[in-house]
């Protein structure tokens, strides 16, 4: 008998470390087995909701890295970029990625890559995370080959659900980069598009974008019009019209999310000026 109670017991304490690790998260892909155990926040009960609540509670201490955090109802982990507030990484391209970008609907849906790489966090949660009562802006960061870098910012950014085909919707665009998504100089628009993926097509031509090669790489999926003026999913090409494209060669881009402070923004207005464009 006693025997047996030792057993029960060791079995709930066995039980209790089994659930202490790994995470509940639905993405656990993404991460390797050793970077379970470096997610900054692992054990946290009540997640944030996003990389700048990390921020935020944290007064402003909290380290880069992969955290828990739960926009809807989702619980996944992200890449959190700390400085200036506390970005979610959503998307993060090096050319010439080993991982490839030329994935299916479902690929797109749920993420791929590594976290704490080349990725794309999965556009049901930037769904998630743009479309609940919080106003979002979207950042987008370059790097050219010089490591010259440039920044943009969509304030506000909202990404629709799979019913609407994670359409686009992006506000007033500001920073040094060019504006690549809601400006129409080479009539390719991408605010208020659908996505495309190699095996869905919903743009605006008579082939679908996603599959179209440059150099035998496919575009991959994106926001496309017929088909883009802009595209960070094409692994051999990172294309941003002016600033990023086979003459002007870019490194690496990221696109990140966090909550847009409108009120803050009329106020650094002033600081703007002192900025050296
Ligand atoms: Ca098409």
């Amino acid at each position: 008998m006693q025997c047996r109670g030792a057993m029960v017991l060791l079995l709930l304490g066995l039980t209790e470390v089994l659930s202490a690790e790994p995470p509940a998260a639905e993405n656990l892909h993404m991460l390797s087995p050793e970077e379970h155990k470096a997610i900054l926040n692992l054990g946290q009960k009540v997640l944030p909701r996003d990389c700048h609540e990390v921020w935020e509670s944290s007064g402003g201490q909290a380290m880069d890295g992969i955290y828990l955090i739960q926009p809807a109802d989702s619980r996944i982990s992200a890449y959190c970029s700390m400085q200036d507030g506390g970005w979610t990484v959503v998307q993060h391209i090096t050319v010439n990625s080993s991982v490839d970008f030329d994935r299916t609907w479902e690929e797109y849906k749920r993420g791929f890559g590594a976290l704490s790489g080349n990725h794309w966090l999965g556009n049901q949660y930037l769904h998630q995370l743009t479309s609940g009562n919080v106003r979002y802006k979207l950042g987008v960061k370059l790097v050219d080959k010089d490591a010259v870098t440039k920044f943009g910012e969509y304030d506000p950014v909202l990404l629709e659900g799979e019913e609407a085909q994670y359409r686009l919707r992006l506000g007033l665009f500001q920073g040094t980069a060019g504006d690549a998504l809601t400006q129409d100089t080479e009539n390719y628009l991408h605010d208020n598009q659908r996505f495309t993926t190699k095996d869905r097509d919903n743009d605006n031509y008579f082939q679908n974008c996603a599959r179209l090669e440059f150099q035998g790489v496919a575009g991959g999926g994106w926001w496309y019009d017929a088909c883009a003026g802009a595209n960070l999913n094409r692994r051999n090409v990172i294309y941003w019209q002016k600033d990023c494209n086979k003459e002007h060669l870019c490194k690496y881009a990221w696109m990140m999310v966090k909550p847009s402070e409108l009120i803050k923004v009329v106020k650094v207005k002033g600081e703007c000026g002192k900025d050296e464009l």
